[in-house]
């Protein structure tokens, strides 16, 4: 075994009396990749994991002056030719022996030169040298298999990679440090518990196991069972974390939608015409209010008249818009606050309620600085949610609408879905809310078996089925096939 040992003179001591430092690989052999993308960049770094990198350190890296390549210390070194012994590059080498590692094998980090040729010369010699190239994940891959995390946070790693906004980075590294495998994992140990008390009693049929109390078991049960819905509940706010609140600006032809859009982006996104009918396909921008991402999406305008035929392309823009409607968090309503009529309120207000029945709504009542008639905004009362003027063309309510958005949006985040509980833990892969649903569902026939008064060993059955699902979900109970569809879907050298 090499691993572990400081690679020449220079002993640090580092490795003395490390048993674990045996632990052995996952698949036994040493990997090698470019972990930064190609292309000109400052520096180019190469990573490989493995029992053989000490041996690969011997046969290509020089430390530049005197001493070797110990453990956890950076070194100057030249990569060299394994066959040749030609120098190859000048780098920076970092090796670091198991098992205090990411993959918890030894592993070897080279930061070369950055640039396509430099690190795949560095990658061609560390080949040479006895490693292969890794495949997709595979250094994510060995840190699970070698049980350095659990599923969740090796997805969480590609969550942080694929961020994209601040607060899905948050809720990245927060599943990184192991909060949804912590939640999932007391879910499953009282679990646990209930089955082992549940299958002692048709294990051992004499009478020294006493039959379980059949209302306790339902109720605990029912309480695993709720605590799954609640983290299943959670993954609305979690999307909103990961990808943004998604607010859909909706309102009749002209009403000042497009010009309203631009002034929340603070830039002109969206054509603005004196016509009616200016906008006809939807156009989505991300905006950042104070680290929370709004997605905010400029519609077509909804006709007056229902009974007007539409043109082709008007009957698909308006088609457009229901969609971004049914999939909205909020929904901005602009009203035309110069035309004291209010064009198509009603009609919209109930086609907005037709196509939606949980996502907040907003209404702006635009082109204040036009002066607007006060029974307007009498209208507005007595309808739910907040009513706010503003103008496009001076600016006023802009930033009260701003701030008023980006506390909707943060507290979507707060709460588990449904307002109804504080959720520090959010759920954010598909994967993972299937198998909550999935566990939710076995749960809730075991409790149905339990009020039916059905044998133990098939209540039992339910209870395992939703272990089963609990434990997909960290990994303890996992198909090949299923890791391999996950490792799949990251970047190599990850
Ligand atoms: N005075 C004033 N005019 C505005 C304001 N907002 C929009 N307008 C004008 O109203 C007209 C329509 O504006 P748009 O933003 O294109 O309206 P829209 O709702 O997107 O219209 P469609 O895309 O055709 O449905 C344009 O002439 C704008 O200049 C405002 O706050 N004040
Ligand atoms: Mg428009």
């Amino acid at each position: 075994m090499t691993s572990g040992k400081t690679i020449g003179a220079s002993a640090t001591g580092e490795q003395a009396g490390m048993p674990e430092d045996n632990v052995a690989s996952a698949t036994g052999d040493t990997i090698v990749a470019v972990a930064t993308p190609p292309g000109e960049g400052a520096i180019g770094v190469v990573r490989v994991s493995g029992p053989d990198v000490a041996t690969i350190i011997g046969r290509i890296i020089r430390v530049v002056g005197k001493g070797r390549l110990a453990s956890r210390r950076v070194a100057l070194a030249w990569v060299i030719d394994p066959e040749t012994g030609e120098k190859i590059d000048q780098a920076m080498a970092v090796y670091m022996a198991g098992p205090r590692t990411y993959t918890r094998e030894p592993t070897l980090e080279i930061m070369c030169h950055g640039g396509c040729a430099a690190t795949e010369a560095v990658l061609t010699a560390v080949i040479g040298a006895g490693a292969r190239l890794a495949n997709r994940g595979e250094f994510t891959l060995r840190a699970f298999l070698n049980g350095r995390i659990d599923l969740t946070q090796a997805e969480a790693v590609l969550d942080a990679v694929r961020a994209p906004t601040r607060a899905g980075v948050e809720v990245a590294v927060d599943h990184l440090a192991g909060s949804l495998a912590r939640a999932i994992g007391l879910i499953r140990e009282n679990l646990i518990a209930v089955d082992a008390e549940l299958e002692a009693t048709f294990d051992f049929t004499d009478d020294d196991v006493p039959a379980i109390d059949r209302t306790v078991l339902r109720a605990r049960v029912d309480a695993l069972r709720e605590q799954i819905d609640a983290l299943a509940r959670s993954a609305r706010a979690g999307r909103i974390r990961r990808h943004g609140w998604r607010i859909a600006i909706v309102g009749a032809p002209n009403a000042g939608k497009s010009s309203l859009f631009n002034a929340l982006l603070d830039r002109s996104r969206a054509i603005v015409t004196d016509e009616p009918g200016t906008t006809r396909d939807t156009l989505e921008e991300t905006l950042d209010l104070d680290g929370m991402a709004v997605v905010l999406t400029d519609t077509a305008g909804w006709p007056l008249d229902n009974r007007r035929e539409l043109a082709v392309v008007e009957r698909i823009g308006v088609d457009r818009s229901y969609e971004v409607v049914k999939e909205a968090d909020a929904v901005i309503h602009v009203i035309d606050g110069s035309r004291c009529s209010g064009d198509g309120f009603d009609t919209h207000r109930a086609l907005i309620s037709a196509l939606t029945s949980d996502a907040t709504q907003v209404i702006a009542i635009t082109k204040a600085d036009l002066g607007a008639d006060q029974s307007l905004y009498a209208r507005m009362t007595t309808y739910q949610g907040s009513a706010l003027a503003v103008s496009a063309v001076t600016g006023q309510g802009i930033d009260t609408l701003r701030r008023t958005l980006g506390d909707l949006a943060r507290s979507a985040t707060r709460t588990g879905g449904d307002g109804s509980q504080s959720a520090s833990v959010v759920v954010t892969n598909p994967r993972h809310v299937a198998l909550l649903a999935r566990a939710s569902g076995s749960l809730e026939r075991a409790v149905e078996g339990i009020t039916a008064g059905l044998p133990d060993d098939v209540v039992a059955t339910d209870l395992r089925d939703g272990l089963r699902g609990l434990g997909e979900i960290t990994g303890q109970t996992i198909t090949e096939e299923v890791l391999s569809r996950i490792f799949s879907t990251f970047c190599i050298g990850k």
